[in-house]
């Protein structure tokens, strides 16, 4: 069996557009994605598996169509689906048993055909009368430059995160502050900026859900992550939804709240290949049992809607793994959450946080899959000296175990972490030197550096 070609490609919104489509409400994300696959292939014939994924809507019936690209081919037979055959037009219409498909229910289809001259896998496909033209949401597997447009949908592979084609990759960002006192800092400029100056592959989304943030306005705070997840990928940035706990250190006495939340984001946010969810900023004063027990609760919430999204459990001790309260990380991997596809944050503040907790990381690395949700370069109140040395052993560190990172912050607050100068997000101008901290400066020399993201 050889794999000739897989083919992703998304329909545009299908909505209204036909009868077989049962009419979702707000949510206007629909698409579909076609994997086809050669299998096998003898003296003038081939078969082929034709994979159907509902992206969108529930349908309650479906009708694939493609042309095949060369002359002399021509379908013999085919299964799971009632298939002709038109000068080049291929048709599959669905059966009875397998009419209704979900969203995110898969189809498989597959035929049998003949070819003379050559035998290239069909481009377009069109699933109920609209053209498929990208991948989930994102643009087609050629690459389109941008972050999420090169490695699609991202998934854990062993202690890494890995992209479409299942390589590892290192995401480097930055995060938001407290989106409850510096949405002024998140405007369509100040984003674009981000993209395209500093060539951003991550934003985290820091919603506070105490200090005036997400409980003194559930919805309203919902909507504005919903905002930014959608202004990240516009620009091919990937979202980090930070449910950003903080005091009391305890999630647990968030987990209503959590289990919201994510049950919300998630159904909003499924379709789209750029999001990872962070379900607790910094647990502190708090057992691992005990944020394990949170994290076990709530990710399965995240999943029932949400399937396939990397997931990030914050760590004891302000995300140390324990090291801040005298562990180590051997408290997880001796007793991992109960998930798969699954990270553990790791945070640290380079002028508070040194050679004791390099060693942590560089020994967890190699048993955890780890990603530096936050980190600061100054010290853990967020102010005082930026530690030049021990930020860049902290990122060759994190660059060489491939280990993703967003620093705190890409906002104008007074207070040396902040990246912009105070000030800044009053105005539209984002890209020159002069909005830059001394922290800004130096994380945007690291991270607009080239990804080289493996593709292949
Ligand atoms: C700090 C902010 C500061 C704010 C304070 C309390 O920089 O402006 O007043 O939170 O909300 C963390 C936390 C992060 C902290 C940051 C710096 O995740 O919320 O932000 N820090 O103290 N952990 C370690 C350091």
């Amino acid at each position: 069996m050889k794999r000739f070609l897989a083919l992703l490609a998304t329909c545009a919104t299908v909505l209204g557009l036909t009868a077989l489509v049962t009419p979702q409400t707000a949510v206007a994300a629909t698409g579909c994605r076609v994997d086809y696959t050669v299998t096998n292939t003898w003296q003038g014939g081939f078969q082929a598996a034709v994979k159907v994924t509902n992206l969108g809507a529930p349908v309650t019936g479906w009708k694939l169509e493609f042309a095949m690209p060369s002359p002399g081919q021509r379908l013999a037979q085919g299964w799971n689906a009632t298939w002709s055959q038109s000068g080049s037009a291929v048709t599959a219409t669905a059966r009875d048993w397998n009419a209704a498909l979900a969203t995110g229910a898969v189809a498989e289809l597959g035929f049998t055909g003949s070819f003379t001259a050559a035998n290239p896998a069909p481009s377009a496909f069109t699933l109920n009368g609209v053209a498929c033209t990208g991948s989930d949401g994102t643009p087609p597997a050629g690459d389109d430059g941008t972050p999420v447009g090169t490695n699609g949908r991202l998934h854990v592979c062993g202690v890494n995160l890995c992209n479409r084609y299942d390589r590892p990759v290192q995401l480097r960002g930055m995060s938001t502050h407290g989106i409850q006192w510096f949405s002024q800092c998140y405007s369509a400029a100040s984003m674009d900026a981000l993209a395209d100056d500093w060539k951003a592959d991550l934003l985290r989304i820091a919603m506070y859900v105490q200090e005036d943030g997400y409980e003194t306005d559930p919805a309203g705070f919902t909507e504005r992550v919903n905002g930014l997840v959608d202004m990240a990928e516009d620009r091919g940035m990937y979202a980090l939804i930070d449910f950003h706990t903080l005091t009391p250190g305890d999630p647990n006495y968030n987990l209503d709240r959590a289990k919201t939340f994510f049950a919300s984001v998630a159904a909003r946010n499924a379709d789209k290949a750029n999001v990872i969810y962070e379900i607790a900023n910094e647990p502190n004063g708090v057992s691992w049992p005990a944020i394990k027990s949170y994290a076990e609760q709530v990710i399965p919430v995240i999943r029932a809607a949400d399937p396939d999204a990397v997931i990030v459990v914050g760590t004891r001790g302000w995300s140390s793994l324990g090291v801040s309260d005298g562990s180590s990380e051997s408290e997880v991997v001796n007793n991992p959450v109960n998930a798969a596809n699954i990270m553990y944050a790791f945070h640290f503040y380079a002028a508070s946080h040194k050679d004791a907790y390099r060693a942590a990381v560089s020994r967890a690395a190699a048993q955890l899959p780890l990603f530096v949700t936050e980190f600061g370069t100054v010290s853990a109140t967020g102010g005082g000296a930026m530690d030049r040395a021990s930020t860049a052993a902290w990122l060759d560190l994190l660059d060489q175990l491939k280990i993703s990172y967003a620093n705190w912050t890409y906002s104008d607050a007074p207070e040396s972490s902040a990246a912009l100068r105070p000030g800044t997000c009053d105005g539209t101008d984002y890209s020159s030197g002069g909005v830059l901290t001394e922290s800004g400066a130096l994380l945007k020399d690291r991270i607009s550096t080239p990804d080289h993201f493996p593709t292949g």
